[in-house]
Formats: C-alpha cells, structure tokens, sequence
C-alpha cells in the first residue's frame, strides 16, 4: 500500500522540472550499465517529499516518461491520467503531473481491457479510479508488452505507483466488475516473458541520507547485505492457507539498545504479523509496543500532527532498536535512531512551542502506533534490511543492508522455485506462535537514548572498551560517515528554506482544505484487498485517549476554585504551617553550620557537630565522607522538621523541609535545581566580607526561579564584623530593596545578642548551645538611639516597596508591629524586598529568631505561583494549586543513587500521593508503581505512607530522569526544567585496570544520571574518554568518589579548556567542487562570503542570497548543512566555530553531478579555506575569579593576577581586600597553589564563567601548532 503516514508536498514545477530531466538522462546510462542475464535492475530514488521510492518507468508508444512510486505493499501498476484533477496541482505546462502522467492519445499501442473496472484504494484513504489497459510498459531495461494496467481518470495520487506484491491481492479481484480475475501483474509477467527465471526480486533501499537504492528482479545482490541472508517464512491468507495475499512476516522480538543498557521490549501481540511494506513511510505498531519505543526514545504523541514525533537532534542518538523476526533463531535487523528521525517538512520544520523540547525542531519518529493491524514495518524499518521477496516458495530473505555497498554481485534465481540464493532458513521458526508475557521493560536504555547532543561536551556514550557496542556505526568507511553526517544535520532548519514548501499535511491532504481525521482516513475500499481496516481507528490511539480523558476531566468537578472550595479547615492550616526552603549562599559562609543549629534548634539531632569539628564526626548535613574530609558541602542535602513559633504567648508548630546547598560554584546545578522546587531562601552572608561573588551567583539563581528570600548575616563574632555593610552590599549589589530588621548587641567577640526592630526588645540566647531565647522588652541604652534610627531606615525602605507603610508614612503615622510584619511579608514574597537578621551560628546565637522569619516572612506553598503547561491546549500555563484534592502532579528534581536503590526527590505541587500508587511520567505517558516513599534527613530516611500538596519527598524505584514531571494520569501536564549551566573544562581519564572497566563505566553512568553537568563523551578521533564539568574541584571530586565509592584508580589527562573559533572579518568565496571517479561524479561550485555574525557572537548564521536560481533551493538546504557541519570542528583547533555567518550569493549546478553531498561539501570547503582570510581566531574562555585575602598580601596576589588576566575591581576592606579579575581559564590551572603560598594559605579564590574572548597570539599559536602536529600524528599512524 502506498503511503500512509507519507507527507506530501506540492512541489514546484521547476524542482520537479529539474529533478525529471536529470533522471532520464541518468538512466539510460544505467541501463546500459547494469543489464545482466535473467535479472533486471532498476534504480529508486528517495523521494523525501513524498515519503516514498520511485522509479523512471516508460510506457506506450513512443515511450512516455513516468516516475512511478515502487510498492510492494500492492500488486496493480497503475498510472495518472494528465487529465486528472490531482495533476493540476503539480502541473508542469498545460498539461500532466510533475511525476509524470499518461496520454493515451499518444499511444500507439494503448488498449482499453475493462472500462471503469480499475478501482483501487489505499490504507491512508487515498484513491484511483478508472479503466484497465494494456500497453508497453519499460522498467530497468526490461521491456514487457501488453502490460496490465490501471488508468487513474479520477484520482487524489498525482503520481503513478507500480505494485509488486501478490497477483492475488489485485484490486480486481474479489470485486463485482465484469472481468473480477487475476492477471498476471509486473513480477509474473516478467517471468511470462521470460525476463526473469522466478518470480523473485530484492530490494536494497540503502539509508535514510542515500537518495538512491534499487530493486533487482530475478536476482539477489551478496554485496548489498552484511551477515547472512536468512529466509523466513511468509503468513499465508488468514481464512485460507492456500492463498498469499501480502508479505506479512513474524516479528518475534524487539529489543532497544543504547550506551546506558539494553530493554527487551514486550507486546501482547507477539508474534507479530507485520508486512513489509515498501509504499509506507513510516512503520506502525501495537500500541503496548509503540509506546515503550516512544519512552525509549522520549518521543511525546503530537495531536496536532497525529504523530509520535521527536525533536530533530535525537537522530544524532546513538541508540537503537533491533528487530528479531521469524522466532529465536531468526534474522535480526538493526534500525539505528538517524534512520527513525524523518523530517516533517523539505522546508523550515516546525518547532515545539513548549514543554520539554521547546524551541526544538520537530521531527516525527519513524515508528507510529496502530490500535490494531494491519502492522506494518515501512521504510523506516527496510531501509536497514536488504529483503528479498520470494514469490513463488513464499519466503522473504533478509539480512541487515550493507549501506556502505559501492559494488555488486548478482546472483540469479537459477529457475522457477528455486530457493533464494546463498540464503539459509530460518531454525526454529515454529516457536514464534510462543507468546511471551507482556512485561514493562525497566528502560535501563532510555538514557542512553537522550544522548543525542553533538557538541564536544556531550556524552555519546561509553567507549567500546567499557561494554558498550555500537554496532553499525563502527564499519563505515570515512566517505560514508561524511554522507550521514550530512543527515545528521538534516534537521530541517531554517537554512534556505523557502517558506512556501511547508508541512502540508499527512497522508491525504493535498487537495483538501484540513479535512478532518476521521474523513482523512475513511476507508473506502474496494475489492478485496486485504488491507482494509481503517485505520480510522488511530486517531484513538492511547496518547490521544489519556489527553481526551484529561479535558473531560479539566471540565469536571476539578477546578481549582472547586477544590479550593471544599478544602478541609485541618488543611487549610496544614499548608499555611507549611514552608519549603533551601539555605543558599557564598561559599563557608556558614550555611551547613547555620542548618546544623536549625536542626538542634528542631530536635532532629540531639547534639551540634561542626563542619571541620575537633570531634571528627562533621555536620549532619555534609554527610559524604568527602564533604567531611575537605569541610566544603558537595551535595545539597534535604532533611524536615518542626519549628515551635511562639507568638504573643501561643505555640504553633510550623513544618520545615529544607535544603542545604553547595557554596562552591563548581557545584552549582545543586543551587539551581533546589531554587527549582522551593518556595523560600534564607541567604546566608558573612558578617565582614558581606555580599560576595557567590552571592551574586546565588542572587540571579533566585530571581531567575522568583524565590523570596529573607537575608542571615552570620559570623557577627568575626572580627571585622559589619551587618550594615552587608545591608548596603545588598541594596546596591544586588539590586533588591533590603533593610535590617535586628541590630547587634554588642560586636565580635562581644557579640551577645539582638535587639529586635520591629517589637524594639533585645533578644539573647541562653543555657547549653543557646537552645533556650531570653526575650527582654528592655534595650541596652548605648543602641537606643542605633535602634530608632534603623527603625526609621526599615519602615522608610518598606515604604519605598509597599503601598500601605507608603501611605503611612505620608500621613507620619507610626505602623504597628503587626502592620511592619504584614508589610514585610508582602513586600518579601512579591520579591520586592528582604529583612536582614544576623547572629553568629558557631557561637549559637540568634538563629532561633531567624526560624520565626521564616514562619513570618516566607510564602506557604499556596503563596506562590507555581505553574504547569498544559499539553492538551498548546502547552498553555496553568496554575498548580497545593490542594490534596487536586489531581497529582510533582516534579522529580533530584536522582540519587543510594544504597538502597534509584531515590528520587519530588516536589509535590498537587495532590497526594499514598504508597502502593500509580503515577504516570508525563514525558513519555509511562506508568510507574511508588512502591516506598521517604522523608530525607541528610542521608537518612523516614519511610511514610502519604505526602500531600506542597511538600518533598523521596520515593524509590522509580525510573526516570532529573525533571520529569509525573501525575496520576488524569491531567496532561508537563513542567519546565531547569537551567543547566555549560561546561568549560574537561579531561581524559582511563581506569588504570582494564578489570575496572565495567565499575568504571557504572559508576560514569551513574554520575550523569544525578549531575546534568557533569559530561562525558568519548573522542572519536583519539577514542578517548572525555569527562567534562563546571571546573577542577568538580572533575577532582569525581575521580576522587571512583576511588573511594567504585575502587577504581584512574588516571586522567590535564584538564583541558573548551576552546572556540571565531572569524574577525569578511572574506569571499568561490570555491568549486569536480570530482570524477569513474561513475557519477561530485560537481558544486559556491560563491559568496563569510563574516562575523553581526546578530549574536555565539551563534552562527547561513543566509541565502541566490538570485536567477543558479542554486537550487534543494542544494540551498545542503549548503547550509554543510555550513552547519563545518562550525562543529573549527579549522583551527577542531574546537566550535561561534560567531560566523556565510552568505551564498552564486553558483553553479551540473545536471548529473551535482547532488546534496556535493553542495554540502563544497559550502564546507569553501569555509575553511576562507576561514583564514577572514582572521580566525581561537577564542578562550575568561573567567570572573574573585580573591578575597588579608590586605598585607594585596601585592602579592596583584603580581599573581597581573599575569593571568586584567583586574576589573579590587576593594579594600578593614583588614581584607577583595579582587575581581577576567582571568584566562587556561592561566588558572593550579592557581589555587600559588595563591597559598602568596597567602600564608589565607587567601580564598572563586571562578565563574564570564565570556569568550580572543586567546592571545602566542597562546594561538601554540595552541595551533600542537592540534597540527596531533593531525601529523594520526594521519602517519
Ligand atoms: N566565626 C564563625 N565561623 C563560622 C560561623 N559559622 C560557620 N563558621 C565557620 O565557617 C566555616 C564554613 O562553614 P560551613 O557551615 O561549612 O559553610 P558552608 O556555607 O556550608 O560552606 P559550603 O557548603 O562549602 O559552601 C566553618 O569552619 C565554620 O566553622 C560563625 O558564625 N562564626
Ligand atoms: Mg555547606
């Protein structure tokens, strides 16, 4: 059958124009060429507009010109009339279609046979009507007189199709025309004629980026194949055993492989019967196999296409699937993912607007699902297989598709029921009617899948060497991998794209104006063709089923005005004692210490350990023998506990979760997805150096996730100590209205308390580590006049932020302390404002205060705004309201492997969740089982048989990835991610045990999964594994936790910077491309220039500017690719072009050789070598590094600096001074050392990426020299 699923477009005239002429001329030659005895071979060429393969076939006489689609899914050749309707949308002069149409009048030898008797309908619902004839019909040199056809006078096909499949399954047949008997249709009659000994053909496809395969009657082809050709058998006709109607085979298995495991994928269905089918696009599935395709590759169900589709850059994944038909022991054929990921349009694809891929190109996946059969494995699937079609023993050989084939041999059937050459059968193929039970696979492979990234950083999967083989991949040649590269950027982007050829529709919407579904795949069919069933039935497929589901629901009883209508009083009060925070701050300013006292302060430990404590044991929240060894907080950790608030006499006991995070910017996605998922921040800042260059990282972490904050100045026993400093550094560092609510008693080693602002009465702490508060109406008479003054300050700030304490203010009335509260807490919450507190967390004192802001100044989960898209309507944002009523949605945030099992962190935003319940992932509809869920503390945990709206928690065995939203099924919706910082530094590492190869990549694998920036690729060229990551303590601590956590000792390269290229001027181009190598030659010539990109300096630009169509659009596209492909490995390192723009003005085509893989070479030639020209420049990355030392050492470090990149700003301090310079990433390897030994040790150093800028000539230079001499290296070797 022809094209279900196909998309179509209405090229223009001068494409197609262009396209038919060189076709004919090729083919001549080629029959010429490649006649041999008893076979006949005829080049298909891909025709990607229209979804299928198509041939130049000729008939009447004279001979008139047809390119005809080849389908073995149907058995009538038949051809458009140039009369018919559909033509006229892709009419070419006055009259045909663009493919190719019929004229009888111009036949000398055309005879009508049976008029009106040619009906014929498709799967999709599309259609021909007309007469039967026969007439002289050529295809590969062989020529066949009175050849039975159908003449399509009324049709929506605008090109011909010629079917091979069974005579038995002809339209005619079984139908109620006068003349309803089988003829010997294009394989019989070829044989008849005796062209061919049997009626047999094979055909090779090649793959999806090959424009060409072809079809061998009466032979097989041993170089087109790798492995052996392996014969199964074909189903016979369901109700009667002696009739074949279809090539339906058994698939028996399916398995999904990729770098981080392997699934064996289940259906109720199996076995199988599927039909091969070559007049399909795409392949289709029971949908409990589709569906676990689609987890495993994370495709989502598109409504509006009526597709499973994917964004374009997965077909860079390095995942697969391998099919196993015809029972155990039975061929198996690998379809890897760039063979799975078609383009929806020839033009700009369109993007995902939102959710998870948003902004990314759309592609669809090449395996759909159907309610129920006929299944089909189309081209998505034959193009890995080479399959020979055996008509007569009814068997097909199959074997996977060599695509790296330049040679032949061909082997003919010696006779008539002769088995297929050089084929054996299949074993066992009599137990593929045992039908496994159907088990959810545990997708050990869908992370692997999601490496589909191309840059330098990205992780493609383990080495060989550590277990992981990618078959395929690893036998082709270097021209060959030139080719799929260039499909590996076939993504459709914008690139030349002329937006008039567009997305126009599936299946059957050339003519219609967005018919609906239903009417779109109408089965009208005729006769008895077998595939009948409608697959009306699809547009009910399950995804579609649960979105429908969820609008019904959306229109019940759900609302959240509903719900928030019938909350109980019990949880009403439940959320409002309710407060999600994190403790985020500048590196050892004292935040695991300040958590520590919370949880003493709480009950949760029954006594204090210090980070670095003379005790040894450590805080409970650095519980990572790491984290305690170098007293620097590596993980954030989560712990809950009950806060007892007394206010104006009355006890009230708040409910924390709270998260401790890393300082260190080396770890900061930890920051970032805690600011993800909470409500609240405390910012904690130390009392003498005050807001710091962590802060400031911090301070964009919170805005950029709209969290409220109340402010701690902590350390106010150092000397040194100034929290007013610290107010001021706020307001005008980070820009957000601040103002102390609390003044110290006392400074320093003196430093005994607070006097509280708003209630004006001094707070002190009391009895062993300070755990009892003494609150004292009466202030020391040295602060009173300190304490009206900030008094003053606070209400006059909270005035510039609140309506209320404004309009007081003019009035000079004097807010209550109720009123102050009331405003600060607006005024915090709205992110206009923060209350600074102080105390001292070593020294115990005035922590208990700041857990009362807490309570006072930061939102219950109900305060703030947390949103979902909805995927049902556009992926709309919809509110999330923390009612258990709702129905279930939480984000999984965090991945942690303990020794327990997989744990993951959710954030609860609606419902409830109980243990024992269903949820479903929404990225991929999987259902899931929580079979345990936990409260952590630290790295202990409190097992709990519910958690309701608002809180966090953790949950076991739940397989997932870090953002996944999951819900209980009933609503359709996704949540954002995160952001995920880039990566600027990298390095080589190997186990130095091959015996630690397997823990190696175990534990490689695990890190990924739990830090998203943490990387690692393997270098094709060097086949090196790279890890990549946030700086050198980040990589350190890796290597560090392999030795202690897997026992692997490795040993690692010098870390490496992430360079970059760029060009600097404008520089022309005319670069011609003429190869000729015996057969079709490569022939482009492309003029214009290149420059810098005036629009962005880190994103490239291809622009169009063709006049007179010296290049066609098509090679237009390929140009841009080539462009694309070019910028991935600069001329100067091999390291990413940014900033370049090319500009194609002029060229040149050749009408044979000219091709994608020509232009697409030739855009890339022609930018390399002006690349020079047009100054190339390596560009390093800079960094903002702060040092932060005792001022007597100022000198020091300024020498240091002066050598390593140029002071930005440096401000002196009491007795420390803090410096902030852009320095060379590339300088600062082992800073740390010298700045201690510039420092007696004292001075602290952090970095942050800041930019990319022009590396300096000598470093260049170098730099250039040495990837030279590694190039020399490799190509000697
Ligand atoms: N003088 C003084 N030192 C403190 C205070 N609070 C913490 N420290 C010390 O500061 C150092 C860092 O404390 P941590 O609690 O580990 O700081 P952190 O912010 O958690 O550090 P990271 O998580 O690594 O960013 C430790 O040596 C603490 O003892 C304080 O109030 N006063
Ligand atoms: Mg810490």
């Amino acid at each position: 059958m022809k094209g279900h699923g196909t998309i179509r477009l209405i090229l223009g005239a001068l494409l197609a124009e262009a396209w038919d002429i060189q076709r004919s001329q090729r083919k001549q030659e080629f029959n010429m060429l490649r006649k041999r005895a008893d076979t006949f071979e005829e080049v298909v060429t891909n025709e990607k507009a229209r979804g299928g393969y198509f041939a130049t076939c000729r008939l009447g006489t004279p001979g008139q010109n047809l390119t005809m689609q080849l389908d073995t899914g149907s058995s009538d050749i038949w051809v458009p009339s140039s009369r018919a309707a559909a033509c006229r949308q892709t009419q070419i002069g006055d009259e045909g279609c663009s493919f190719g149409s019929f004229t009888p009048s111009s036949s000398t030898s055309f005879t009508v046979v049976g008029e009106g008797d040619f009906d014929i309908e498709y799967l999709d619902g599309t259609s021909s009507r007309g007469d039967y004839f026969t007439d002289v019909f050529e295809i590969g040199g062989a020529t066949l007189q009175n050849m039975t056809m159908g003449f399509g006078i009324s049709t929506d096909i605008d090109y011909g199709l010629v079917g091979v499949g069974y005579a038995a399954n002809e339209a005619i047949v079984g139908s109620t025309r006068s003349s309803s008997s089988i003829y010997p249709n294009l394989p019989v009659h070829m044989v008849n004629e005796g062209l061919i000994n049997t009626v047999a053909y094979s055909l090779w496809l090649n793959d999806l980026d090959a424009s060409s395969g072809n079809i061998l009657f009466g032979g097989i082809d041993t170089e087109k194949y790798q492995g052996d050709l392996t014969r199964i058998v074909i189903y016979p006709h369901q109700t009667n055993p002696d009739i074949y109607t279809g090539f339906y085979v058994a698939l028996t298995s399916l398995e999904a492989i990729s770098s981080s495991g392997r699934d064996t994928l289940t259906s109720e269905s199996f076995p199988i019967a599927v039909v091969l089918d070559s007049g399909t696009t795409l392949s289709y599935l029971p949908n409990d196999l589709a569906s676990q395709i689609w987890t495993e590759v994370g495709a989502v169900y598109s409504s509006r296409y009526q597709l499973a589709v994917l964004p374009c850059s997965m077909q860079h994944s390095k995942g697969y699937f391998t099919f196993g038909l015809g029972g155990p022991s039975g061929p198996r054929i690998s379809v890897t993912m760039d063979e799975l990921v078609i383009d929806l349009t020839m033009g700009e694809a369109p993007t995902f607007s939102s959710g998870q891929y948003e902004g990314q190109d759309i592609c669809a996946l090449g395996i759909q699902n159907f309610t129920s059969g006929p299944y089909l494995l189309g081209d998505t699937f034959l193009r890995s297989a080479y399959v020979v079609y055996d008509l007569v023993n009814n068997e097909v050989g199959i074997a996977a598709t060599d695509f790296n084939s330049t040679d032949s041999n061909i082997v003919p059937f010696p006779s008539s029921g002769a088995p297929i050459p050089s084929a054996t059968v299949a074993p066992d193929q009599s137990e593929v009617t045992d039908r496994p039970a159907y088990t959810s696979p545990a997708f050990e492979a869908r992370e692997g899948f999601q490496d589909a990234s191309e840059n330098e950083n990205a992780a493609v999967g383990l080495a060989p060497a550590f277990g992981t083989v990618i078959p395929l991949f690893r036998h082709l040649s270097t021209k060959m991998r030139m080719i799929r590269a260039v499909a590996a950027l076939n993504s459709g982007s914008a690139v030349g794209s002329r937006p008039a050829v567009r997305y126009a529709g599936l299946a059957c919407r050339v003519a219609a104006i967005n018919p609906p579904a239903a009417q779109c795949y109408s089965s009208r069919l005729s006769g008895l063709r077998y595939f009948s069933r409608s697959p009306v039935s699809r547009a009910s497929s399950a995804a579609e089923a649960a979105l429908k589901q969820a609008k019904e629901l959306a229109a019940a009883n759900m609302t959240p005005e509903a719900a928030a209508a019938r909350m109980t009083p019990e949880e009403k009060k439940r959320l409002s004692m309710l407060r999600n925070i994190g403790i985020a701050a500048h590196i050892d300013s004292g935040k695991t210490t300040v958590t520590e006292r919370i949880l003493f302060y709480t009950g949760r430990v029954k006594a204090i350990h210090e980070v670095r404590g003379r005790d040894g044991v450590g805080a409970k929240m650095d519980s990572m023998e790491l984290e305690r060894e170098r007293g620097i907080t590596i993980q954030s950790a989560a712990t809950f506990a009950d806060w007892k608030k007394t206010e104006n006499g009355k006890e009230e006991t708040y409910h924390f979760n709270l998260i401790d995070t890393p300082g260190h910017i080396d770890f900061t996605i930890e920051v970032e997805r805690a600011m993800r998922v909470l409500d609240g921040a405390v910012m904690v800042l130390c009392a003498v150096s005050g807001v710091q260059s962590q802060t400031i990282t911090v301070d964009r972490q919170m805005k950029r996730y709209n969290v409220p904050r109340i402010s701690f100045v902590n350390k106010m026993d150092r000397m040194g100590a100034n929290p007013f400093k610290a107010v001021e550094m706020i307001n005008s560092k980070l820009k957000i209205a601040a103002a102390a609510v609390q003044i110290p008693i006392g400074s320093e080693k003196e430093f005994e308390g607070v006097v509280d602002l708003i209630h004006m009465r001094s707070i002190r702490n009391d009895g062993q580590r300070g755990i009892n508060v003494k609150v004292s109406n009466a202030i020391p008479e040295h602060l009173k006049e300190l304490a009206e003054q900030k008094r003053q300050e606070l209400i006059e700030k909270l005035a510039d932020v609140d309506d209320e304490i404004a309009e007081m203010f003019l009035e000079e009335k004097t807010p209550t302390p109720e009123q102050i509260k009331a405003a600060i807490r607006r005024a915090t919450i709205s992110l206009k404002f923060t209350p600074v507190l102080m105390g001292s967390a070593l020294a115990d004192k005035c922590v208990q205060p700041m857990l009362d802001a807490v309570c006072d100044y930061l939102p219950n989960p109900s305060n703030v705004d947390n949103t979902a898209l909805d995927r049902s309507k556009g992926e709309q944002p919809v509110n999330l309201l923390p009612y258990n009523s709702l129905p279930f949605v939480g984000l999984a945030f965090k991945l942690e492997e303990n020794p327990y099992g997989q744990l993951t962190y959710i954030r609860v935003y609606q419902g409830s969740i109980k243990k024992g319940q269903y949820l479903f992932n929404s990225r991929n509809d999987k259902k899931v089982r929580i079979p345990r869920i936990v409260r952590m503390h630290s790295n202990e945990m409190e097992d709990v048989t519910e958690i309701g709206a608002g809180e966090i928690c953790a949950v076991f065995g739940v397989e997932c990835a870090s953002g996944d939203t999951f819900t209980d099924g009933r609503l359709p919706y996704g949540m954002s991610s995160m952001f995920v910082p880039e990566s600027v530094m990298s390095l080589s590492i190997r186990p130095k045990r091959s015996s630690d190869a397997d823990a190696f990549s175990k534990a490689m694998n695990r890190f990924m999964r739990e830090d998203p920036t943490f990387r690692l690729h393997v270098d094709e060229e060097s086949e090196e594994t790279i890890i990549s990551g946030m700086g050198e303590l980040h990589l350190d601590i890796y290597v560090e936790r392999l030795r202690r956590e897997y026992k692997v000792d490795c040993e690692t390269g010098k870390p490496r910077v992430a360079y970059r290229e760029t060009i600097t001027r404008r520089a022309d181009f005319d670069y011609l491309l003429k190869r000729q190598t015996g057969g079709p030659g490569d022939y482009a010539r492309v003029m214009g220039w290149i420059e810098p990109n005036p629009e962005n300096p880190e994103t490239n630009k291809f622009e169009e500017r063709v006049v007179g169509g010296t290049i066609p659009d098509k090679y237009i596209a390929a140009c841009g690719k080539g462009f694309d492909e070019a910028c991935i490995k600069g001329p100067l390192l091999g390291h990413r072009v940014i900033g370049a723009k090319m500009v194609v003005t002029d060229g040149a085509t050749h009408v044979t050789d000219s091709s994608d893989y020509a232009f697409n070479l030739a855009a890339q030639m022609a930018f390399r070598k002006a690349f020079t020209e047009a100054g190339g420049t390596v560009l390093e990355p800079l960094m903002k590094t702060t040092i932060t030392a005792p001022a007597e050492f100022q000198g020091n470090v300024l020498m240091l600096m002066n050598k390593r990149g140029s002071i930005v700003d440096t401000e002196v301090g009491a007795d420390e001074f803090t410096m902030v310079a852009d320095c060379s990433l590339n300088a600062m390897f082992g800073f740390s050392t010298h700045l201690r030994a510039a420092t007696q040790g004292k001075g602290e150093f952090s970095m942050e990426f800041s930019h990319y800028a022009a590396a300096p000539p000598h470093l260049q230079k170098e730099l250039v020299a040495a990837y030279e001499k590694e190039l020399d290296a490799k190509r000697t070797k």
